[in-house]
């Protein structure tokens, strides 16, 4: 069947979902399509740590009323290394700002829940971009050929839309860990009040937190791990001895009942527009989860990509939608920036030098003992402030 929309939106991930609610605020209709069914989509476990903006964007929508009541605010974070622990006051640091825990596949539900049923397509098979070189770009799905003024590409990392740019147009800059995560979902309290950011020999380790009765915890693997070289006597074993410390403190043990492993690389893409197609979120960049920043470096795409659509559609002006790709990127290599310094900095990787390993941590005991220092980790993590 053939259908029309002002903008089509591929992907009912954060960028997507946000994207299509801040495109019906302002009155622009706007279609989600996505190739998984609204059960995967709400049961996936992916991040944990929203930035205070984000927090603020979701209740200035509507959108924050589950998340206000079930959500953990932190103080900030514990730094772990050489059996000591170092607690990071945000809200001194950053001037009031805190730590959200509140899983995304939370958010994904809040954010579906909201939109009418007709904006989204669950299980669309076959969905490909085409006629992307003219002023109907359209998506055509093994059911329909969607005509639309603007198609947004916020399919993560695997999806269509990037690899629908011809690859000469493309310019992208990578780098990929020797390590990935092993993440665990466990029925116990939690261990701590707040996030552990753990170094050790062993590798790196990190406490997180679902619930009163879910816990969240990573420990560094082989990115090409066997999640069945992974008894859970193994795992609770190695994050005993990661998250070690001299205090009187233990972590607290439970049922596993979710493993998973993750690798992790730094990616952009830079070419984030190609006509009427914008990539949007994991689609255009990935980074590795240690920084927290994934999420929310989508959700800053798709503000700064809904004003631009909002200016076009009041006016036709095509400045901000020319201006799109470098205003998104200015935040993105930040938040690379970032993520690949929390990575290596509380990484085990015995490919460097020993002297590098040094280095970090001494940069550890720097922080430590440096406001300056804690102030520039604290402001990224809190999140940078928003292009106005
Ligand atoms: P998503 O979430 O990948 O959504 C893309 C959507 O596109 C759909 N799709 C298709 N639809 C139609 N046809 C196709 N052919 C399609 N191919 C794909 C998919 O089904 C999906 O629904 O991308 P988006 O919206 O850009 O969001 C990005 C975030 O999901 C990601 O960056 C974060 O999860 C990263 N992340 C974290 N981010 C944070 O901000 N804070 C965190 O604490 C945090 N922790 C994490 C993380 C990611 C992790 N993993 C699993 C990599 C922790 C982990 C372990
Ligand atoms: C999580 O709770 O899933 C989480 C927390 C902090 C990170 C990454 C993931 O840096």
């Amino acid at each position: 069947m053939k259908r029309k929309v002002q903008v089509g939106i591929i992907g009912a991930g954060p960028a997507g979902l946000l994207l299509a609610h801040l495109l019906k605020r302002a009155g622009i209709e706007a279609l989600v399509v996505d190739n998984r069914s609204r059960d995967e989509i709400e049961s996936t476990i992916r991040a944990g740590v929203l930035e205070q903006w984000t927090v603020d964007l979701l209740i200035s929508l509507g959108l924050g009323e589950r998340l206000k009541r079930e959500a953990y605010f932190h103080d900030g974070i514990t730094l772990r290394f050489n059996r000591g622990s170092h607690h990071l006051d945000f809200p001194e640091l950053t001037n009031g700002k805190r730590v959200t825990v509140y899983a995304q596949h939370e958010v994904l539900k809040d954010l579906i829940a909201a939109l009418p049923e007709d904006m989204i397509q669950f299980g669309v098979k076959e969905v490909a971009l085409t006629k992307l070189d003219t002023d109907r770009p359209a998506i055509r799905t093994a059911e329909d050929e969607i005509e639309c003024d603007f198609i947004a590409g916020c399919d993560g990392f695997h999806g269509p839309s990037r690899r629908a740019i011809p690859k000469s147009a493309i310019r992208t800059y990578e780098t990929v860990y020797p390590f990935g995560w092993l993440g665990i979902l466990t029925e116990a309290p939690p261990s701590h009040h707040e996030l552990v950011y753990a170094r050790h020999e062993r590798g790196f380790a990190l406490l997180s937190t679902r619930s009163s009765t879910v816990q969240r915890l990573y420990l560094q693997c082989a990115p090409k791990d066997d999640l069945n070289q992974w008894s859970d006597d193994r795992i609770w074993s190695e994050l005993r001895q990661r998250l070690e410390t001299d205090e009187d403190w233990s972590l607290t043990e439970g049922t596993i009942f979710q493993k998973n492993i993750v690798s992790m690389r730094s990616f952009v893409c830079e070419t984030m527009r190609w006509g009427r197609l914008f990539l949007a979120g994991d689609a255009a960049h990935i980074v590795p989860p240690t920084g927290a920043k994934g999420l929310n470096l989508a959700a800053a795409d798709v503000v700064v990509l809904s004003r631009a659509l909002i200016a076009w559609y009041r006016d036709h002006g095509t400045d901000l939608l020319d201006r799109y790709a470098p205003t998104c990127l200015a935040r993105i290599w930040k938040g690379e920036r970032f993520s690949w310094y929390m990575t290596t900095l509380l990484h085990r990787n015995d490919l460097e030098e020993e002297f590098v390993q040094r280095i970090h941590m001494a940069d550890l005991e720097y922080l430590v003992g440096s406001h300056a220092a804690q102030q520039a980790l604290a402001e990224n993590y809190v999140g940078l402030p928003m292009a106005v």
